[in-house]
Parts: structure tokens; C-alpha cells; sequence
């Protein structure tokens, strides 16, 4: 008997079987699958289309494994939706949330609606530009069709499993990334909901992660030739997975969740909704089992991905190459703040990256392996930041970082942040929110008992990296040089 855990991610998706015997966890990945967002005009869209059919496929390589399928949960990205109409039909394929219909549409709502800090209060949701409450007000703004048609809003996941189902549920710890969600009342927010312009009865009831929302429907189990099977709420959110997954042993931890993003912070037991939390726009987003994820979105590996998806219109180049061209580079010849909006989307990465170097007055990076030296470098600098602020927010010192997700095979990464933090760093599991997803269904059916026993279980099961820092001095300096060159205190404010 196994579970079938889908975990999607905006580059690629996998499915794996998994069952844990023995306090060990045994996983197969049995399908993996490309998502690829499509431009058409000025839009980005998400082929949903395809990921369902991804999803299926996986459903179906399940039965031939002869394995007996006991659930399925899946977990994606956050904030992106679709909007059904009232014949429960799809609207249009979702845009991806790094579309640029939504720039500027932040700060507007803010001076015209509803205030920065009325927001966090409401929501404790940091502040990103695609949060759902935006990508809303920017198609209100631009009065999208769809919002006169649309009846009902589901999630990303929400709305693969409605495929799957026919059963329309949010569920919470991606319900609150939208920015539009109470913690507190645990409520959709009325006043943030109508001043995107929207209605109230578009959104779901919300369902805690773990809850079993119903079975493959009968034309799917014809189509795949499969018993019905439950469909569970995994933590539907990826990075709600991933700190799942991660193999800590003490409750106080920190941790780093490497993917296309970085998302750096600790789990806690209540919101954390003070002054410096809003000041230095850390979030609250949902966990499992009654936690909140104290966080930070950093841009992460996808400033490299963009780099090198742009090389390779001259030549292919390979992870491997790239990071060897770095190890010869010269160290810290610029710095960059991953986090400047300018990154989110360009056109061209490289060449911002050198916009960004001019008009700072750095040196402007020629080669490859210089450019990707400097990235991962500013990265691990910016997780220091990062990590001393989450540090200060959760009132204890961490003693070390975990680094969990597919950004830890990039072993520069891993000793560049322990240098930079000048902390051991444990690097492990890869697949860091398929294990989350996967110990939140076997929570679900009783077979594991707590988060603390799936935490035990990853960790039993996990072979870690480990890295301890080296080269102290000079990180430190170059610590002070990044502060200054991004325009942040250096101290803890
Ligand atoms: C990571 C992630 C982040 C979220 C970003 C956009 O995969 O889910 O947590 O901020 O994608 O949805």
C-alpha cells in the first residue's frame, strides 16, 4: 500500500509513491513532467491542461507499478487561481504570477484602498506583487470579462484536485498566501475581498491540510482503469510540504526551502504580527498541524535558471560547467540584491544583472562564471540577512540552517551560505515538499502519528550533506560591502 504524492513546482512536476515502513521511508518517483508556462500576446499563462493530464498519467504508471494506491494529494505553487463558470467549466488557463499585469497594481490598491499595514494587520502576509488580492484588483482594473462570468475561484491545486474530484475546497496553508485570508477569525476577509472588487461567494470553505475531500471521479477510474481513490489535502502548498519535510529534531529551527525561490524562516506556533515583521515584510503563511511558516520570500536559483536559459541560445551549458567556470572566478567582484523587483521577471537576466552593477557603480561581470559566482554569493549574503532577522522575529538563536529542496544539489550554494551565516548547514532531503506532502497523507490515515514522527521518519530516511563554515573573516567583510551596496542596515535595525 503506498501514497501518491504530487508535487509540482514552476519548473517541473514528479510523482512518487511512497509508504513508510519501520520508522523508514521508501519513495519511487514514478513520473516527472515538464510545466512549462505559455506566452500568448502579453500574457503568461500555466498549461493546466497539461499538468492534469501529467497528473494522470502518473495515476495511470501507478496502477501499472501494481501498486495498490491508498491516496493522492498534490502540491503546487501558491497564489495563482482559475475561475470556473456556472457550467463548473474552466474559464481560461490560469496566468502564472509572474505575469507583468499586475505591476504597479500593488502599490496603487494600497494608496487608494486599503493600507500597507491594514493588510498585514489583517492578513500577516508579506508583501509580494503577484499575491492573489493583486493579480484580482489588476484584472478588476482592467475589467476582465472573466469576473462577470466566473462563479467560482480555486486555487492551483484546489483546482487540479477539482478535476480530479468534482469537489470545490481551498485548503488552508495556500488559502492564506493569497493575501486575502483572516488567520485570526480564520476567514475569507470581507473588506480585502471587496476592495479587489470581487465577491465573497467566489472563495471555498477552507479545509485544514490532511483533510480527505473525496474520490476520483467514475469517468476517471474508467479512463485510468483504477479502483476509486481518495483525494486527500496535502499541505497544498509547496513550500507548506517542504517545511513538513524537513528533518528537524528540535522544535526551534530554521530553515531554507531552495528551489526556483528561496523561502528562508522558521515554523511557529501563533502569527507573528508586530512592527519589525511588517517592517521588514516577513510573512505568516499557513503550516501544518497548527503552525504558521515565518517567513521570507528570497528570488533565489531562479536568477540563474533565467541566466543560464538565456546562454543557451548561444550554446547548451550544463549546471556542472557553469558552476566549475565560478569555482575559478575571481570571489566578490559585485553584489546584488536578489530581491529587487527588476529581477522578478526581465527580459534578458544577464543584462540586468549588469544594469544593476552600473548603476550601483560596481564592476560589471563579463563572464559566466564571474556572473554566476556573484549570484550565488549575494544569495547565501541575502539568507544571512534573512536568517538574523528570523533569529530576531522568533526571539531564540538558531544553531544551525537546514537546507532542504532540489537548490541543495548546487553544493556551491550550501558552502557559500555556511560561510556567509557562519553556521553548520544540513543539507537534505531533495525532495523536500513530495516527503512533506507524502507525511501529511500517512498523518491523514493514521499510519504516521505527529508531525514530530514524520519529522523523525525524514530524518531517519535522509543521507544530509553537511557544512560547516570556513573563511569567516572574509564573509564577514563582505558581508558589510553587500549591505552597503544593497542599501540595508547591517546590524538588526
Ligand atoms: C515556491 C512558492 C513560494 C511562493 C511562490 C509563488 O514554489 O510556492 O512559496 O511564494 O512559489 O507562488
Amino acid at each position: 500500500m503506498s501514497v501518491l504524492a504530487f508535487d509540482i513546482g514552476a519548473g517541473s512536476g514528479r510523482a512518487i509513491l511512497a509508504d513508510v515502513q519501520e520508522y523508514r521511508l521508501h519513495m519511487k518517483e514514478i513520473h516527472r513532467f515538464d510545466n512549462t508556462p505559455v506566452q500568448i500576446g502579453r500574457r503568461l499563462h500555466w498549461d493546466v491542461y497539461r499538468l492534469f493530464h501529467e497528473i494522470k498519467q502518473g495515476i495511470w504508471k501507478a496502477g501499472q507499478a501494481g501498486e495498490y494506491v491508498e491516496a493522492i494529494a498534490i502540491d503546487t505553487w501558491a497564489v495563482d487561481f482559475g475561475l470556473l463558470g456556472k457550467d463548473g467549466e474552466l474559464l481560461r488557463a490560469p496566468y502564472h504570477y509572474r505575469d507583468h499585469h499586475t505591476d504597479g497594481v500593488m502599490e496603487e490598491f494600497q494608496k487608494s484602498k486599503i493600507s500597507r499595514r491594514d493588510i498585514f494587520e489583517k492578513t500577516g502576509i508579506q508583501f509580494l506583487p503577484f499575491n492573489t488580492i493583486y493579480q484580482l484588483e489588476a484584472m478588476s482594473r482592467a475589467e476582465s470579462p472573466l469576473l462577470n462570468e466566473a462563479v467560482d475561484l480555486l486555487l492551483m491545486p484546489d483546482l487540479l484536485r477539482y478535476f480530479l474530484t468534482g469537489e470545490k475546497k481551498t485548503e488552508f496553508t495556500n488559502a492564506t498566501t493569497t493575501q486575502l485570508f483572516n488567520p485570526t477569525s480564520m476567514e475569507w476577509d470581507r473588506d480585502l475581498v471587496e476592495a479587489a472588487g470581487i465577491s465573497t461567494g467566489l472563495f471555498q470553505e477552507v479545509v485544514p491540510p490532511g483533510t480527505v475531500i473525496g474520490e476520483l471521479r467514475a469517468e476517471l477510474c474508467e479512463e485510468l482503469d483504477t479502483d476509486p481513490i481518495p483525494v486527500i489535502a496535502a499541505g497544498e502548498h509547496d513550500t507548506a510540504s517542504a517545511v513538513a519535510g524537513i528533518p528537524a529534531m528540535d522544535r526551534n529551527f530554521a530553515y531554507v526551502s531552495c528551489g526556483t525561490w528561496s523561502l528562508m524562516g522558521t515554523e511557529v506556533d501563533d502569527a507573528v504580527i508586530n512592527e519589525k515583521a511588517f517592517e521588514w515584510n516577513f510573512t505568516n503563511e499557513g503550516g501544518v498541524n497548527d503552525t504558521f511558516r515565518l517567513l521570507k520570500n528570497i528570488m533565489g536559483l531562479w536568477i540563474l535558471e533565467e541566466c543560464k536559459r538565456i546562454w543557451e541560445f548561444e550554446e547548451k551549458v550544463d549546471y556542472k560547467e557553469l558552476l566549475d567556470e565560478a569555482e575559478a572566478a575571481e570571489p566578490f567582484t559585485f553584489f546584488i540584491d536578489p530581491d529587487d523587483l527588476r529581477f522578478l521577471n526581465p527580459s534578458h537576466m544577464p543584462n540586468e544583472i549588469k544594469t544593476y552593477c552600473k548603476d550601483t557603480n560596481q564592476h560589471v561581470p563579463q563572464t559566466r562564471g564571474e556572473m554566476t559566482r556573484g549570484v550565488l554569493e549575494s544569495l547565501a549574503l541575502k539568507y544571512r540577512y534573512v536568517f538574523e532577522r528570523t533569529q530576531y522575529l522568533a526571539g531564540a538563536p538558531f544553531y544551525g540552517l537546514h537546507m532542504v529542496g532540489g537548490g541543495i544539489q548546487n553544493e556551491m550554494l550550501c558552502r557559500f551560505t555556511s560561510n556567509a551565516l557562519g553556521k553548520p548547514v544540513w543539507a537534505g532531503p531533495v525532495e523536500g515538499s513530495a516527503i512533506g506532502n507524502v507525511m501529511i497523507q500517512l498523518m491523514a490515515s493514521g499510519k504516521v502519528e505527529s508531525l514530530a514522527d514524520a519529522r523523525l521518519i525524514t530524518f531517519k530516511s535522509t543521507e544530509m550533506a553537511f557544512y560547516f563554515p570556513e573563511q569567516e573573516d572574509t564573509w564577514h567583510r563582505a558581508y558589510q560591502t553587500f549591505c552597503d551596496t544593497i542599501g540595508v542596515n547591517n546590524g538588526e535595525d
